[in-house]
């Protein structure tokens, strides 16, 4: 196994693990795979055009808040490329916290195959949901529900038809989900984060006091939920 860990020149860690050919599935460390780990996209920021700069605050204050009630679980935060701005910005600032890079960390790939593509094990993954928690659209939801298959739409629909802003639905995956079965997955967290786009439902109107209230709210709700099935 080759694993590299890229350190940005603020020195916060960004995870970047190679699987070599040699190495069968399920071999990558098998204590890793027992350390609780959320994998969450940066909520908001893409089709919902909540500002970068604001939503890097928000992330690294938040993970700040439950950092000591983490025990040994991991949070990380994901996006498609290494070009992302959001991601830069969370390094930068959570190094500048001198929050533990271990238990909180960036990683560059597709939430649908961090195990598969990346070698990362993470047994529960965040969705940026819409309010009737539909599939499609587009983003990761799209992603999301498309590589989990239709069993994540029925388990969805078995808890909630719909999510206010600012909270998080748990949902336990079955295991004939793919997901579940070549990932490593055993529940999808959906979020629904605060919407600027004028084209959405529900658009704050650039309303940046109350966005990042319940952006933080969102992310309280998806972290309180992922330390609800993770102890
Ligand atoms: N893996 C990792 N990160 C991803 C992936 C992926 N497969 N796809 C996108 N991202 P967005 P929002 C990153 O637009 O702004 C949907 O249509 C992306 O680069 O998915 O909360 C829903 O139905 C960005 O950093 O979510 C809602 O209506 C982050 O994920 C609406 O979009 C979030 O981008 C939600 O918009």
């Amino acid at each position: 196994k080759t694993q590299e860990t890229v350190s940005s020149s603020s020195g916060m860690a960004s995870q970047k693990i190679k699987v070599s050919e040699d190495m069968a599935p399920g071999s990558i460390s098998q204590d890793e795979s027992d350390i609780p780990t959320l994998a969450f996209p940066s909520i908001s920021t893409a089709d919902f055009q909540f500002d970068l700069e604001k939503a890097s605050d928000v992330i690294v204050g938040k993970v700040e808040e439950f950092m000591d009630k983490l025990g040994n679980a991991r949070l990380v935060l994901v996006d498609l490329t290494e070009r992302s701005k959001i991601l830069s910005l969370v390094r930068a600032k959570a190094a500048e916290k001198k929050i533990d890079s271990k238990r909180f960390f960036t990683f560059i790939g597709d939430i649908c195959q961090l195990y598969t593509k990346g070698g990362l094990c993470c047994n529960v993954i965040a969705n940026a949901a819409n309010w009737r928690l539909k599939p499609g659209g587009g983003g990761v939801n799209a992603a999301i529900f498309n590589a989990a298959g239709p069993a994540l739409e029925a388990a969805t629909k078995e808890q909630a038809r719909s999510l206010l802003p600012g909270n998080a639905l748990v949902v336990p995956l079955p295991s004939t989900s793919p997901l579940y079965s070549k990932e490593g997955v055993t529940h999808v967290i959906h979020v629904l984060g605060p919407n600027m786009n004028p084209r959405r439902p529900n658009c704050l109107d650039n309303d940046y006091v109350k966005g990042c209230k319940v952006l933080g709210d969102a992310y309280s709700s998806l972290f309180k939920g992922f330390l609800s099935i993770a102890n």
